[in-house]
Order: structure tokens, then C-alpha cells, then sequence
């Protein structure tokens, strides 16, 4: 089996695992209002997180995670934030804690600051700092996140938002993205 096809194959499995077909879960996060494709973005942003997947982000993974992005960020910070949304006490957020957080940051957020985090999310994008996102950079930070994908991966996900064919991302269809 080529190597791609294993990972896919994997974060399938562990999507399974993680939220079964017609779980109380997935009932709970509809009742939110949660549409099923950011359910989907979730699942995909834990499975980054949950680096040895037991289900469980713990604070070690959250901070190695950090650190690869070489962000300046307060670990008291993020330790009070799970200590707060621990609710089942297991030393780390559960799936529904983790989907809890986000949500309820994005309600709190305004319009003109969620196109502020996405402007800085981008600048961490964007590499080299040319004003665009190419698959080269999408590569890069890819590898930084300890989620390597190849060459014609990251080509095809830049294709996919490059709605204006220039070849790379600019702000704009980033923005567009992410709030899809
Ligand atoms: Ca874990
Ligand atoms: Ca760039």
C-alpha cells in the first residue's frame, strides 16, 4: 500500500473512533448548530492535535504542537483554557470538550476580529512572506506540524481555493476559505 493511502486510511479509522455514525455526540452538536463539514474541519484540526491518538488532547500535545509553529503563546494561558474545559477530568479535552471551545470562541467572536485571526493565520501561512500562499509554503508548514504531505497534495489544495488561477492563495480567497 502506498504510504498516502495508509494515512488517509488511519485518519479514517481514528474518525470513526473518534465519532461514530449517530452518536449522541453528533445529535449534541447539531443541536449547537454546527454544520456537519465544520464538524468534519474539527475532526480533522483534533486529529492534528491528538498526536498518539488516544481521543485525548493533552497539554503536552497542545504545547509541542506550539512550539513547532514557534508561536509565542502563554502555556498558563492554555493550561487555564483546558482546565476549564476538562469537564470529564481526563487530563486533557475529549472530543466534545475540544468542539465546545471552538465553538463557543466563535460565537463570542466578532466579524472584524475572526478576519483578524484569519489575516494572522494566513501571515503564518504565507512563508516566505510574498503576500501569497504557494503549495511550497502549504508544504512547509505542513512539515511543521508534524503532518508532511507531498508535493502533489499540497498542489491539489492550493488548486482547490486558487479561485482566481494565479497559482498560489492570496488573503482574500484564504478568508473566503476558511469561512466556508
Ligand atoms: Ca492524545
Ligand atoms: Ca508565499
Amino acid at each position: 500500500m502506498e504510504p498516502n493511502k495508509e494515512s488517509e486510511n488511519r485518519s479514517k479509522k481514528f474518525k470513526e473512533i473518534l465519532l461514530p455514525k449517530n452518536s449522541a455526540s453528533l445529535d449534541y452538536f447539531r443541536k449547537l448548530g454546527i454544520a456537519d463539514a465544520l464538524i468534519d474541519a474539527y475532526l480533522e484540526a483534533f486529529a492534528m492535535f491528538d498526536k498518539n491518538q488516544d481521543g485525548i488532547v493533552s497539554l503536552k500535545e497542545i504545547e509541542s504542537l506550539f512550539i513547532n509553529l514557534d508561536e509565542r503563546f502563554s502555556l498558563s494561558d492554555i493550561s487555564e483554557i483546558v482546565k476549564e474545559a476538562d469537564k470529564s477530568k481526563k487530563d486533557g479535552i475529549d472530543f466534545v470538550e475540544f468542539v465546545e471551545i471552538l465553538h463557543t470562541f466563535l460565537a463570542k467572536c466578532t466579524t472584524t476580529q475572526l478576519d483578524e485571526y484569519l489575516m494572522q493565520a494566513f501571515h503564518r501561512f504565507d512563508l516566505d512572506g510574498n503576500g501569497t500562499i504557494s503549495w511550497q509554503d502549504l508544504k512547509g508548514v505542513m512539515i511543521k506540524l508534524g503532518q508532511p504531505i507531498t508535493d502533489a497534495e499540497a498542489k491539489q489544495m492550493i488548486k482547490i481555493a486558487d479561485k482566481k488561477n494565479i497559482g498560489a492563495i492570496n488573503m482574500q480567497e484564504f478568508i473566503a476559505l476558511m469561512k466556508e
